[in-house]
């Protein structure tokens, strides 16, 4: 696991985490990238030149993602060259669970450790919950619990650092007053049409790094920024591509980001984002974009309107947008 000396053009490609560990500023994103994970995986490792692959129980691809990073590493890539993120889900949000969770993940990417084991959603559901949770499926969250056992997963090296995502600023905040580890990364939902200021501002106040996903806007109901008039400004006069455009918007913020594509041309594409600037002016267009709101609100995963601590959106986020 040693860590080679940075070059200056290593630079801009990889953020410092708190731990002192380094976080390569563009990742894969591997949400709904279903069969086609393996072929994503490698492409962006071996031909893209992608040293981050950012995926999650939740998103059923583990062994495909598994699959792509054994050929990556057969192609020659080092497996301390990479890092590898994952998510518990939640119905593994239990002190017992996080132990068995972490080595399936671990069985399942053919690894023998991780890079970062987030949490993915702050919310402990029972295991088979409907979606949206039925009454009684939403169960108590021993953050403290779920924590410490993540904690000596790092002890144990088997996680070299553990973080956090979807988190409000009230959650946070309860972390922090029992963390011995501090959660390295912050993951949440961030682009022009939501920047999410205020949980950028926590994170950065207390030495958290962000990534930002869905920074393109995601797919499936997301907001199109591809083919937002501001973001297709500002493409046209830097001569780069809408895609490119948001994900260096999101470097510039000092967050890395996780671009999801399962085509190779747009994976070669989202990764051209270094040796070159938004300048300032475009930069801020970029962040007055208007109508500010999430795409991923929570709403179809934990709202149950009738029964349950999560009855509205506002709840998801603790009443904070
Ligand atoms: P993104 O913002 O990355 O957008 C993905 C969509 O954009 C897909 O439809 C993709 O299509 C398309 N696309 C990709 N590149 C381009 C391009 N250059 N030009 C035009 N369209 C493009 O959405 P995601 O929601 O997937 O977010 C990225 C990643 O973040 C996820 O895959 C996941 O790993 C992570 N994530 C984490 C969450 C969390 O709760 N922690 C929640 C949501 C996401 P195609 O594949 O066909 O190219
Ligand atoms: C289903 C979980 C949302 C994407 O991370």
């Amino acid at each position: 696991m040693a860590q080679a000396a940075m070059t200056v053009q290593d630079e801009e490609r990889y953020f410092t985490l708190v731990s002192g560990h380094r976080i390569p500023a563009v990742g894969l994103g591997t949400w709904r990238s279903g069969s086609r994970s393996d072929d994503s995986v490698f492409t962006a490792i071996v031909e893209a030149g992608y040293r981050h692959i950012d995926t999650a129980a939740e998103y059923g691809v583990h062994e495909q993602v598994g699959f792509g990073l054994q050929a990556a590493i057969k192609a020659g890539i080092r497996r301390e060259d990479l890092f590898i993120t994952t998510k518990l889900w939640c119905s593994d949000l239990s002190p017992d669970r996080v132990r068995i969770a972490l080595n399936n993940a671990l069985q399942e990417l053919q690894v023998d450790y991780l890079d970062l084991l987030l949490i993915h959603w702050p919310f402990h559901l029972k295991e088979g919950a409907s979606r949206p949770p039925k009454e009684g499926e939403v169960l108590e969250l021993d953050m403290e619990g779920v924590w410490r056992e993540m904690e000596k997963l790092v002890k144990e090296n088997l996680v070299r650092d553990i973080g956090i995502s979807n988190f409000t600023v009230k959650k946070l905040e309860k972390l922090l007053r029992f963390a011995q580890t501090m959660p390295s990364v912050c993951q949440m939902e961030m682009h022009p049409g939501w920047r999410n200021d205020k949980m950028l501002e926590a994170c950065r106040k207390n030495g958290i790094h962000v990534t930002a996903y869905s920074p393109l806007g995601s797919s499936e109901g997301g907001r199109d920024l591809i083919h937002d008039e501001a973001v297709q400004r500002v493409a046209k006069k830097l001569n780069k591509t809408p895609g490119q455009i948001l994900v260096r918007w999101a470097i510039q913020r000092g967050t890395s980001a996780i671009p999801k594509s399962t085509h190779s041309e747009r994976i070669k594409e989202n990764i051209g984002v270094f040796g070159w600037d938004i300048p300032n002016e475009d930069f801020e267009a970029l962040c007055r974009i208007p109508n500010q709101k999430r795409v991923l609100s929570g709403e179809d995963l934990f709202v149950n309107k009738e029964a349950g601590p999560l009855r509205t959106v506002a709840d998801v986020w603790d009443h904070e947008d």
